[in-house]
């Protein structure tokens, strides 16, 4: 699997700050701001500040982190409306269309979902 060192990781700059985001919430432990390139009116992407490169390797490492990924998310679902209309997808492999090597979920809603890229 392809990975990326904190070093080089768009991820780590935008939980650094080096690279704006439009950020909604965040956590000791994560962030979450808007997506780059929504698939839905609503595509936010939360992310552990913690460097691992993918969902399962964070899980692997540290339950808490892990937790707070989806705390947060559902966080974000209900700060935008959509606490009963929403997805969390985690993509894992460049094969599943994972394309930033910093563990993330994707909180997506607000259209037919049929409709999406997702
Ligand atoms: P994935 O394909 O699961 O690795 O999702 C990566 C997402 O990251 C993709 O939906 C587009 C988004 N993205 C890529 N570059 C940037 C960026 O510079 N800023 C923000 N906000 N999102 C980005």
């Amino acid at each position: 699997m392809t990975s990326q060192t904190p070093s080089d990781c768009l991820f780590c700059k935008i939980v650094a700050g080096e690279i704006p985001s439009d950020r909604v919430a965040e956590s000791e432990r994560s962030i979450a701001f808007r997506d780059i390139s929504p698939a839905a009116p609503i595509h936010v992407l939360v992310v552990p500040r913690r460097h691992e490169p993918t969902v399962g390797a964070l899980a692997a490492v540290s339950a808490e982190d892990l937790a707070d990924v989806f705390r947060l998310a559902s966080r974000v679902a209900e700060q935008e409306g959509v606490a009963d209309a929403h997805r969390m997808i985690v993509n894992t492999g460049s094969d599943a269309g994972q394309t930033i090597f910093h563990a993330h979920v994707h909180l997506i809603a607000g259209a037919a979902f049929s409709e999406g890229r997702m």
